[in-house]
C-alpha cells in the first residue's frame, strides 16, 4: 500500500489526485493549487479513499453505504441506479445489444454518489480499461480497478447534484453550440440509395411531416471508400444536396476511421505518416467496411490536421451539413474488435502510448480533429466517447433492438448520458435491428419525441419506418409525436443554448429536479425535459394509459388541462401523458 504516491491539490469543490505521477493523456480545465502528497488511505472533504495497487493495477475503494445512490456513468443499458452493478469502461461495439449489455460504445468514468444528503462526484481520468464495482463483489465498498498503475482523479463535493453535473461539465468542457435543425426530426436509413430515391423518400416523408434533416449511410461510398462517392449510386450529388437543400433539410453522410489499404486510392496516399503505427515501427493494418485499412493516429496534431483538411473538403466541395462519425471505439474486424495491444499512438508532447492505454479517448480524438476543422455552426453526431466529447459532438446509443423491453431502457440510457456530461443525445426511432411493428414504432416515436436528438434510423433487412409506410391508425399516431416536438422545439432549443453555456442537461432524471424525493430515484420510465415538462410515455403493448409518478407541486396535463399535485402516483388514460408544472415561468415559444 504503502508504494503508492497520491499527489493531491485543491481548488474550491475540486480536488484532483495524481497517482503515483500519472500523466493524463487527456488533459482538463483544472488549476492544481495547494499541492500536497499522500500514501495509502485519503481523506477529502469527508470522503474516504482508499488506494492500493497489484499486478500494474490500481484498486481504489469507497465505503458504500446501502441507502447510497450512484448515479452516472455515462451510456449502459441499465436503471438509473448503479449500485450493485460491475460496470466497466472499455469503448466496444457488442454488435447490436440489450438490456444489461455492457460494455457497449462509449466511456464515462465518472459518478455522482448521492449518500445522506452528502453529495460527491467521482471522475477517474484514464482512458484504458477501468472498473467499477458498486458493492458487487465488495458488498460494503465502491471498488474502482484501473487496468494501469497510475490515474487522474478528480473529487467534486457540492451541496446538490445539478451543481455537480454543472462543476463536471466545466472540468470536462462546455457543450458546442448545436444548429437547431439538428434538434428537428431526422430521418435516416442503412441504407438509402442511389440519388433519386433518397430525395423521393424526403418528398414521400414531407407530403405528412416535417423532416429537418436526412442521414447518408456507408453505401453512398465507392467500396467503401472514404470522400468518395459510389458513382453508379450518386452520380451527381451536388445536384442531390441542392434539392435537398431546396426541400428545406440538411444533409449528414457517415464516417468511418478506416481509410482502404489500397495504392491507387488517392486518401490513403496522401494520408500516409499519419496513420497508427505498431510498436516496432509497421504501418498497422486491420479488416473493416473497405476490406485491410488503416486508421488516422487522433492523438498525433499532423494526423488530425490532415484530416480535418480531408473532412472540411469533402463537406464544402459538397455543401454537406454535417458528419456523423461511426465505428469509432474504435472497431475493426479481428478478434479483438479493436485494435491490437501492439499498436501506438504518437502524442502530441512526444510519448509514445499503446493503444489500450488510450483506448476509450480514441473517438474523442476523432470528433475533436472533425469538429475543429468544420468550425462554430456545424455538427457532428458520433458513436463512442469520452468525457469532453460534448465539446465536439451530438451522441447517438447505437445498435439497439427492435423490442418493447430494449425501448424502454433507452431512458435510462440516455439520462444517464446527459447527467453524466453529454447533453445533445438520442437514439434510432424504432429499433436499429430487427422488425418494429407500428405499434411498437409509434409508440418510440412518441418516446422519443422530447429526446434532443429525434432521428428514424434501421437496419438493412428489416421493414421500412416511414411514416408512408404505415397504416392510418399509428400514423397518425407518429405524426402527433413529431407535431408535439415541433410545438416545443423552441423551448428544446433554448434548453439547449444553456446547456452549451452551463451543461445543464436538457433531458432530466426525474431526481435531477427533485433530489430530496427517494421516489424519484426510482422512476426509470418517465424522464423531464428541462425543468417545466414532465413525460410518462406509453411503453407497453396494447395499453392506452398508465401510472404516472407525478412530484412535488402542481402538474397541468397538457391535453385536459387537468391539474394534478404532487407527490404521488395517479392513473392516466392518455395516449401522450405529457404534464407541464403550473406556476412557473412561460416556457420558451409555448403557449401555456
Ligand atoms: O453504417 C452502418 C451501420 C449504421 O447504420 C449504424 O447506425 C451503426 O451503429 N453501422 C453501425 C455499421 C454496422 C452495421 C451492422
Amino acid at each position: 500500500m504503502s508504494d503508492i504516491f497520491t499527489e493531491i491539490s485543491v481548488n474550491g469543490d475540486i480536488s484532483r489526485l495524481i497517482i503515483n505521477k500519472y500523466n493524463p493523456v487527456i488533459k482538463y480545465n483544472f488549476k492544481a493549487k495547494n499541492k500536497k502528497i499522500e500514501k495509502g488511505k485519503i481523506k477529502i472533504n469527508g470522503i474516504e479513499l482508499t488506494i492500493s495497487g497489484k499486478n500494474g493495477t490500481l484498486e481504489i475503494k469507497k465505503p458504500l453505504d446501502i441507502e447510497e445512490h450512484i448515479l452516472g456513468l455515462g451510456e449502459k443499458p441499465f436503471e438509473l441506479e448503479r449500485r450493485r452493478t460491475k460496470l466497466t469502461m472499455w469503448n466496444s461495439e457488442p454488435s447490436g445489444y440489450t438490456v444489461y449489455t455492457d460494455p457497449i460504445y462509449s466511456s464515462t468514468p465518472f459518478f455522482i454518489s448521492v449518500d445522506k444528503n452528502k453529495k460527491t462526484g467521482i471522475f477517474v481520468n484514464y482512458p484504458g480499461k477501468v472498473t467499477f464495482d458498486f458493492g458487487v463483489s465488495d458488498y460494503g465498498n465502491t471498488t474502482i480497478t484501473v487496468d494501469n498503475t497510475g490515474a487522474e482523479i478528480f473529487v467534486i463535493t457540492k451541496s446538490s447534484i445539478k451543481d455537480i453535473i454543472k462543476e463536471f461539465t466545466m472540468l470536462t468542457g462546455k457543450p458546442f453550440q448545436i444548429p437547431d435543425w439538428a434538434l428537428g426530426h431526422t430521418i435516416s436509413r442503412y441504407s438509402y440509395f442511389p440519388e433519386e430515391k433518397v430525395i423521393e423518400v424526403l418528398k414521400n416523408y414531407k407530403e405528412s411531416v416535417k423532416v429537418d434533416c436526412v442521414y447518408l449511410d456507408i453505401d453512398y461510398m465507392n467500396g467503401y471508400r472514404l470522400f468518395e462517392w459510389d458513382k453508379n449510386r450518386f452520380n451527381n450529388p451536388t445536384d442531390m444536396i441542392k434539392k435537398i437543400h431546396k426541400l428545406g433539410s440538411k444533409t449528414v453522410t457517415i464516417i468511418d476511421p478506416s481509410i482502404k489499404l489500397d495504392q491507387n486510392y488517392e486518401s490513403f496516399k496522401d494520408g500516409l505518416g499519419n496513420y497508427c503505427e505498431t510498436d516496432s515501427g509497421e504501418l498497422y493494418s486491420e479488416k473493416m467496411w473497405p476490406g485491410r485499412s488503416v486508421y488516422p493516429d487522433f492523438f498525433n496534431k499532423n494526423a488530425r490536421e490532415w484530416w480535418g483538411k480531408k473532412i472540411k473538403r469533402w463537406v464544402s466541395n459538397y455543401d454537406i451539413d454535417g458528419i456523423w462519425l461511426d465505428m469509432n471505439e474504435p472497431t475493426v474486424f479481428n478478434e479483438r474488435r479493436t485494435f491490437d495491444k501492439d499498436v501506438i499512438h504518437k502524442l502530441d508532447d512526444g510519448r509514445k502510448l499503446h493503444h489500450d492505454e488510450v483506448h476509450n479517448a480514441y473517438p474523442l480524438m476523432e470528433a475533436m480533429a472533425t469538429k475543429e476543422a468544420l468550425g462554430k455552426d456545424s455538427f457532428v453526431l458520433s458513436r463512442a466517447g469520452y468525457p469532453g466529447i460534448q465539446k465536439y459532438a451530438a451522441m447517438w446509443s447505437g445498435d439497439t433492438k427492435s423490442s418493447w423491453e430494449d425501448m424502454k431502457i433507452q431512458i435510462p440510457l440516455l439520462l444517464s448520458m446527459s447527467i453524466s456530461g453529454m447533453p445533445y443525445v438520442g437514439c434510432d426511432i424504432g429499433g436499429f435491428i430487427g422488425r418494429s411493428d407500428p405499434e411498437l414504432l409509434s409508440r418510440y416515436y412518441q418516446m422519443c419525441s422530447l429526446f434532443p436528438i429525434f432521428r428514424n434510423h434501421k437496419d438493412k433487412g428489416y421493414n421500412d419506418q416511414e411514416i408512408y409506410n404505415i397504416e392510418t391508425k399509428y400514423a397518425q399516431r407518429i405524426k402527433k409525436a413529431i407535431e408535439t416536438r415541433y410545438n416545443f422545439i423552441k423551448y428544446i432549443k433554448s434548453l439547449a443554448a444553456e446547456s452549451s453555456k452551463y451543461g445543464t442537461p436538457i433531458i432530466r432524471p426525474l431526481f435531477y429536479e427533485f433530489e430530496d424525493d427517494e421516489n424519484t430515484y426510482h422512476i426509470n420510465d418517465q424522464y423531464m425535459l428541462g425543468s417545466k415538462i414532465l413525460f410518462a410515455p406509453i411503453l407497453e403493448r396494447g395499453a392506452t394509459g398508465r401510472d404516472v409518478y407525478i412530484p412535488n407541486g402542481n402538474w397541468v396535463d397538457k391535453d385536459t388541462r387537468k391539474s394534478f399535485k404532487g407527490p404521488g402516483y395517479i392513473h392516466l388514460d392518455s395516449d401522450m401523458p405529457i404534464f407541464i408544472r403550473e406556476n412557473g415561468d412561460k416556457i420558451n415559444g409555448y403557449d401555456n
